[in-house]
């Protein structure tokens, strides 16, 4: 088929709809050029991207130095599949275990996929190093949660719309309340076959729910008393989303590099994805030191796609720039400017109930029931106004620019949100 030259908007997505599966329902805005903190449309108008692809593009759209390691590897190899060394993933590995302190790392692709690979880590693990018996673990998740679309994660998911029809469910996972260390405590005291903890620093689906002061820290405790791993989900929260590298480092302003405060929280197991990349490649990972790691052996886990040359050198150059440009402090500076900013507005405007989040991970509460249509509709208006955000849960609008913003697009992007929320 020849690609049609320029499609207007209607266009591509009168094609989405009818050739495309409906599991999604996108603002309507068709976007075909990015750099930076900008998306322009098919018709050229041009916006700020608060989404961020979910914060995937946490270096900015196309960042020059990510595009050139993907193109510059791409000419060179792509694709060994893991029957064969490759020159690169070596490298990446040594710079990724060294930057957030495991011994091993182990690449895939998607987030989805590096849950999984977490969860088989400590089933393992239970099994071979704790002593549970055959087919008897059990693993903690958080009510609320949101891990990604496999049928295992979707079992163990409370959200209707993302499970239901697609049983049977797998089992051996018990839910918990996010945010209650009591019925953390209850449940590892209620039994011997707990593997581990699975948790989110910050639950974004749940609509960027923080938990409070001191709970990671509190939970890793108790799962350390118990000899149960804590498995951290960052694949939303990391790469330097909420202020910090990790979201389960502690309250470091981090002066000289990514994160040089002591970490909060050592998770035992930790789940990297979407920034990883930058957003140009499907990059995920999941560390662990050795004691764990090592109860994987060859075929027992595995992709073709995981740990290629391109997906290595993409990571690496990701994640440098993190550190080169200094992302985690911009976000933690930039995050308190917009709270503080929305948090006087809401004071004096009905529609704004509060505002949450760490660094540049952050949502307004609107005030309307979860069924009402305030929240999509102000989405729209702020796309009027040259601003991309989606809602989640109805009512929630969740702002995650990429963390490259300047101080100066940040006050642009408040005004405009303010007084699109002001004319409503
Ligand atoms: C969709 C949400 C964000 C994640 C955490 C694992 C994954 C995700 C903490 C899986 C993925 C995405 C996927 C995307 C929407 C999105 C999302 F609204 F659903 F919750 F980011 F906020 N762990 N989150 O947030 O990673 O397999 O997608 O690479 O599924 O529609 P993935």
């Amino acid at each position: 088929m020849a690609v049609l030259d320029k499609l207007t908007s209607q266009q591509a997505i009168e094609l989405e709809s009818k050739h495309g599966a409906h599991n999604y329902h996108p603002l309507p805005v068709v976007l075909s050029k990015g750099d930076g903190v900008y998306v322009w449309d098919v018709e050229g108008k041009k916006y700020y991207d608060f989404l961020s692809a979910y914060s995937a593009v946490n270096q900015g759209h196309c960042h020059p130095k990510i595009v050139d390691a993907m193109v510059n590897q791409a000419k060179t190899l792509t694709l060994t599949s893991r029957a064969f060394y490759n020159d690169m993933l070596g490298q990446y590995e040594k710079y990724a275990t060294e930057l957030f302190g495991f011994d091993k790392l182990l690449p895939m692709n998607t987030g989805a996929e590096a849950v999984e690979t977490a969860l088989k880590i400590a089933r393992k693990w239970a099994y071979e190093v704790k002593g549970i018996n055959e087919n008897k673990a059990e693993i903690i998740v958080c009510e609320n949660n949101f891990h990604g679309r496999t049928t295992t994660i979707i079992s163990f998911s409370n959200d209707p719309v993302a499970r239901k029809n697609f049983g049977p469910y797998t089992k051996g996972f018990i839910k918990i309340e996010y945010d209650n260390l009591q019925q953390l405590q209850e449940t590892l005291e209620s039994s011997n076959n707990i593997a581990a903890f699975l948790v989110e620093p910050i639950q974004g689906e749940a609509g960027v729910f923080v938990p409070s002061d001191g709970y990671l820290a509190a939970a890793k405790k108790m799962c350390a008393d118990h000899n149960v791993l804590f498995i951290a989900d960052e694949v939303q929260t990391g790469i330097a989303r909420t202020g910090r590298l990790l979201a389960t480092c502690g309250n470091c302003a981090c002066p000289e590099k990514n994160c040089s405060g002591t970490p909060e929280v050592k998770p035992d197991v930790l789940i990297l994805g979407k920034a990883l990349s930058g957003g140009v490649y499907p990059v995920s990972a999941v560390l662990a030191n050795d004691a764990v790691m090592n109860v994987i052996g060859p075929g027992n886990h595995g992709s073709t796609f995981g740990g290629n040359p391109v997906a290595a050198a993409v990571a690496m150059a990701a994640l440098e720039v993190v550190a080169d440009e200094k992302l985690a402090i911009n976000a933690d500076r930039l995050g308190e400017i917009f709270r503080a900013e929305l948090t006087e507005f809401c004071k004096n405007n009905h529609l704004v109930e509060s505002v949450r989040g760490r660094g540049l991970l952050n949502a307004i509460l609107i005030n309307d029931s979860e069924d009402s249509s305030t929240a999509w509709d102000i989405c729209m208006k702020l796309r009027d106004n040259g601003l991309l955000a989606k809602p989640t849960h109805g009512n929630i609008i969740r702002f995650a620019p990429p963390l490259v913003i300047t101080e100066e697009q940040l006050m642009d992007c408040i005004a405009i949100i303010k007084n699109t929320i002001s004319e409503f």
